[in-house]
């Protein structure tokens, strides 16, 4: 009987101290969980902070197109639409900077930010599926073939007057990791003229990124020292609409704008 006991109270020794490692074990995963949540909360609560201030920005910004909606019928509508979609660039853009990452993208008009390595991947990361939406990924007017044609005008940096310039897509590839990004290789050329009458074509390779949920491509000479020196190009497409884009150009490192130029969709790729 005894040893019966013993046996009994030796398994119940072994159970009882099998759940005491267990409970230790929880209180240290608690006391991590419990350290790990207040870091969240460290880092979740200037987010928050920085949420409100965009909603009180956001806010402001609607009352003003609210404002200048009532006296749209007083002014020239092309002026106002060319305003708006300015507006809402401006928006858009402070929406997609406002993560406290810049590895980070935010998932549409929610506060949450994923990584960019989660974007278009399949898989949806953000609750609202803001990730794989296809006006997201999409290459939109990324397309191998693609003409966009217009006027440049420059407004610091050089002396040319307006002239025509046109940017031909060359190549688009997507890269592994990171798929709202496209590489892009395209040829610009344009017809300059300087104050003395003199006129010259010029033509240079670029490459550079488009960015397919701010509907961005950026760009640079592949060779620095072409005929327009190492200048940037930032070319914006309005949300939704594939045809018409507005290219910056200007010094990368300082940030100074030289030109402004309005493109249209002027050869897709299909019309061959
Ligand atoms: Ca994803």
């Amino acid at each position: 009987g005894s040893t019966r006991m013993s046996i009994s109270s030796q398994r119940r020794a072994k159970k009882m101290w099998r759940s005491l490692v267990f409970l230790a074990v929880v209180a240290v995963s608690y006391a991590d969980e419990e350290q790990h949540i207040s870091g969240l909360r460290g880092a979740i609560e200037p987010r928050l902070g920085a949420s409100a201030l965009r909603i009180g920005r956001l806010s402001k910004e609607i009352e003003q197109m609210h404002g200048a909606l009532n006296k749209a019928s007083k002014i020239d509508p092309r002026g106002f639409l060319n305003e708006m979609h300015a507006r809402l660039h401006e928006v858009e853009e402070n929406r997609h900077h406002s993560c406290p990452n810049r590895r980070q993208a935010r998932c549409g008009y929610s506060v949450e930010c994923i990584s960019l390595l989660f974007m278009c991947d399949g898989k949806k990361d953000c609750h609202n599926g803001w990730d794989e939406e296809d006006s997201t990924c999409r290459a939109g007017p990324m397309v191998a073939g693609n003409v966009f044609s217009g006027t440049a005008h420059w407004f610091s940096c050089r002396t040319f007057k307006d002239h025509p310039v046109s940017l031909r897509i060359v190549a688009v590839l997507r890269p592994k990791i990171v798929g709202s990004h496209r590489v892009v290789r395209a040829v610009v050329s344009a017809d300059v003229e300087d104050d003395g009458g003199e006129k010259q074509h010029i033509e240079f390779g670029v490459k550079g990124y488009y960015v397919s949920s701010i509907h961005r491509l950026a760009f640079k000479p592949v060779d620095p020292h072409g005929p327009l020196g190492a200048k940037a190009f930032v070319c914006r497409w309005n949300r939704g609409d594939d045809d018409r884009v507005t290219c910056k150009i200007g010094y990368e490192a300082s940030l100074h704008e030289c030109a402004t130029a309005h493109l249209t969709l002027e050869h897709h790729a299909d019309e061959h």
